[in-house]
């Protein structure tokens, strides 16, 4: 999955070049801000078969979440991201919940002590899906003991350091990607040299 964090050159010409290699477009602030909602709404419309994530990492009261929920879903999105410490309800929006787990970065240390916290309330409120940082491998393999049946999203590959490929490998269902696609020369080779890597942990060549 393509993280699509910083306005650049060609959204739209990239977009169609990695159709066939990227199965989702995660969508954060800072693009967010560059073409505002109503561009989001447009790419989205304009590229359907991807399964698009809406990354604002929600953290607030379950009523303001359920209001922005609602608003996402109408610009188009397939799925949310969510931060799980601030507790939550159940939410009735017809949209895939993803609730953050444990991050990528090093300066991550506050998600160390609260993994098993996090995963219960992942669990509790049924989500769809947990993101899990790539660069945390002994994590991803707890998670998905824990969660046989929830998806695990890991960002984290390629320009954070984990190698393409390592995330499957440990066990999460899909690999989040974003600068060293988007910031290299030609983002397509570059995301069929990170599909070809998973391909072959999928295939047990690594
Ligand atoms: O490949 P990158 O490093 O350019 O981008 C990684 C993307 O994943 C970027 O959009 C981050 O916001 C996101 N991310 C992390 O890097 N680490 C995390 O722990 C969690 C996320 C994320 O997507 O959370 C929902």
């Amino acid at each position: 999955m393509l993280a699509l964090d910083f306005p650049s050159r060609d959204v739209r010409g990239i977009l169609s070049e990695l159709q066939s290699l990227a199965v989702g477009v995660k969508v954060g602030f800072p693009i967010t801000l560059s073409l505002g909602f109503d561009g989001v709404r447009e790419i989205i419309r304009d590229f359907p078969d991807y399964y698009w994530i809406a990354d604002y990492k929600l953290a607030d009261i379950p009523e303001v979440v359920q209001y922005i929920l609602e608003g996402l879903k109408r610009v188009g999105f397939d799925a949310s991201i969510i931060h799980l410490f601030t507790g939550h309800r159940r939410y009735d929006v017809g949209m895939e919940l993803i609730g953050v787990v444990a991050m990528s970065h090093p300066e991550a240390k506050f998600f160390r002590g609260n993994f098993e916290k996090l995963l219960d309330e992942a669990e509790l409120l049924g989500v769809d899906g947990i993101v899990v940082g790539a660069t945390r491998p002994e994590m991803i393999r707890e998670a998905r003991r824990r969660l046989p049946n929830v998806r695990i999203f890991s960002p984290g590959v390629g320009a954070q350091g984990a190698e393409p490929g390592s995330a499957i490998a440990a066990g999460a269902d899909f690999e989040i990607v974003g600068r060293s696609i988007l910031g290299s020369e030609n983002p397509r080779l570059e995301a069929m040299r990170v599909v070809e890597a998973q391909r072959g942990v999928i295939h047990g060549r690594s």
